[in-house]
């Protein structure tokens, strides 16, 4: 019988060290690579194509069952619009989480009815944070409202927190000590999970699909643990007059005229506002023309919103790839 970590969900073999799913011993159950993740922090990166998830969003696609569809609400990403594209079949249920990064002041309901635009036919959206264990009760509910089976399927970007969430939901809900591998990297949990709750619902987690032009793909672990916000982002606002250059660390640099302009990023990172523009080096500039409150979003870093109509020039790394879209707070 093929058996699988119960950490990252791929096949456990005892025979190739430098392949996914390696034991020593095929009675463990849990891979090295989990058990280094867990213990030691040790991670080893798995390039996982997005192909491989679109077959799995196909296998998805042939039932009717529930899926869970996890958003980062710091990361929304115009991906999920591929991801929506298979799931023409299925309730889908938006579980929009991390909540706890967002400021308190926001208007839940407000960003819930933003994400209409990618779909219409979301059988009921809400807003979690697995962190927190904000709104458990009610995603359970939810969750038993709209099953069609006992299999709920729970998809999303990598990253968004779908076996965090998982996690959480088995603290809450069983008296299993089992749990998922999470971590900061992409790709942590590399083929598909089931976890048993109870005969009437068993939910299988996913690896996610990749985002690819984000920022936290290329940049060292020391910057991306800098990236990713632990706790409440305080938005940080800016007046700007003529035109300024503004830098975030070393890795990205904007030139805004005559606007005004709020930062929703990690707050451990370094902002600096400059009077004259400083050599970009090897940055690409992305030119954006803004007519209304707009949000420019770079992805993995966060988004920036812009109050007023202008221009506005954005110097990132050539594999990144910043949008804009309306207004989301
Ligand atoms: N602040 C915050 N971070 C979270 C939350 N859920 C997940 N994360 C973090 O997001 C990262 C990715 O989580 P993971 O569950 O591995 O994502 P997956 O790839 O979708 O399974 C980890 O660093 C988690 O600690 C949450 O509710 N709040
Ligand atoms: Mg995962």
């Amino acid at each position: 019988m093929i058996k699988k970590c119960i950490g990252c969900g791929s096949v456990l073999q005892d025979s190739h060290p430098d392949e996914i799913g390696y034991v020593t011993d095929l009675e463990k159950e849990l891979c090295e690579r989990c058990f280094k993740i867990r213990h030691y922090n040790h991670y080893q990166t798995v390039q996982k194509t997005n192909q491989e998830y679109q077959s799995i969003l196909l296998d998805i696609s042939k039932t009717n069952d529930l899926v869970l569809l996890i958003v980062d609400l710091f990361h929304i990403s115009p991906v999920i619009e591929d991801i929506l594209s298979y799931l023409k079949n299925n309730p889908v249920l938006l579980v929009m989480t991390k909540r706890d990064v967002l400021p308190k002041s926001i208007y839940e309901k407000r960003l819930l009815d933003y994400m209409d635009q990618y779909s219409s036919s979301f059988v009921d959206k809400i807003m979690i944070s697995s962190n927190k264990n904000y709104q458990f009760d009610l995603l359970y509910e939810k969750i038993k409202t709209y099953q069609t089976s006992s299999k709920v399927y729970v998809v999303g970007l990598t990253n968004a927190g779908k076996s965090t969430m998982l996690n959480q939901f088995m603290k809450n809900y069983t008296d299993f000590n089992q749990c998922i591998t999470t971590s900061m990297q992409p790709s942590t949990t590399l083929d598909t999970i089931e976890i048993k709750i109870d005969d009437t619902l068993t939910f299988i987690d996913t690896p996610g699909i990749l985002d690819e032009g984000n920022l936290l793909n290329i940049v060292p672990l020391k910057m991306m643990k800098k990236m990713i916000p632990k706790k409440e982002i305080k938005p940080i606002s800016y007046q700007i007059k003529g035109t300024q250059y503004l830098w975030v660390e070393d890795i990205c640099m904007i030139s805004v005229t005559n606007n005004d302009i709020i930062f929703y990023i990690s707050n451990v990172l370094k902002l600096n506002r400059f009077y004259k523009k400083k050599d970009a080096g090897k940055l690409k500039c992305h030119h954006f023309i803004v007519e209304e409150k707009t949000d420019l979003v770079i992805p993995g870093l966060g988004f920036i919103k812009i109050m007023k109509k202008g221009t506005i020039d954005v110097y990132l790394d050539e594999r990144v790839k910043p949008f804009i879209r309306k207004s989301f707070i």
